[in-house]
């Protein structure tokens, strides 16, 4: 599954990598996409915890979008 976050706060390609390492990290993450413009995030895996990638996110010194309760973007 895939699923599409928006992160706040990123403002250049380090911020990228930050936030693409640590969400990787989270156990079964296959592929994370970064798209600094729209702070799009991109994350793939069998089964995802949200909190886990907001608490990622976190840890990276970022924040999901206030839109909805964890910045999940509508499909
Ligand atoms: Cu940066």
């Amino acid at each position: 599954m895939q699923k599409t976050y928006t992160v706040q706060g990123m403002t250049c390609q380090h911020c990228v990598m930050s936030v693409t390492e640590e969400v990787r990290e989270i156990d079964g993450v296959e592929q994370v996409d970064v798209d600094l413009a729209s702070g799009r995030l991109d994350v793939t895996a069998p089964s995802l915890d949200d909190a886990a990638v907001k608490a990622a996110v976190e840890e990276a010194g970022y924040a999901l979008a206030a839109a909805g309760d964890l910045g999940i973007r509508p499909a």
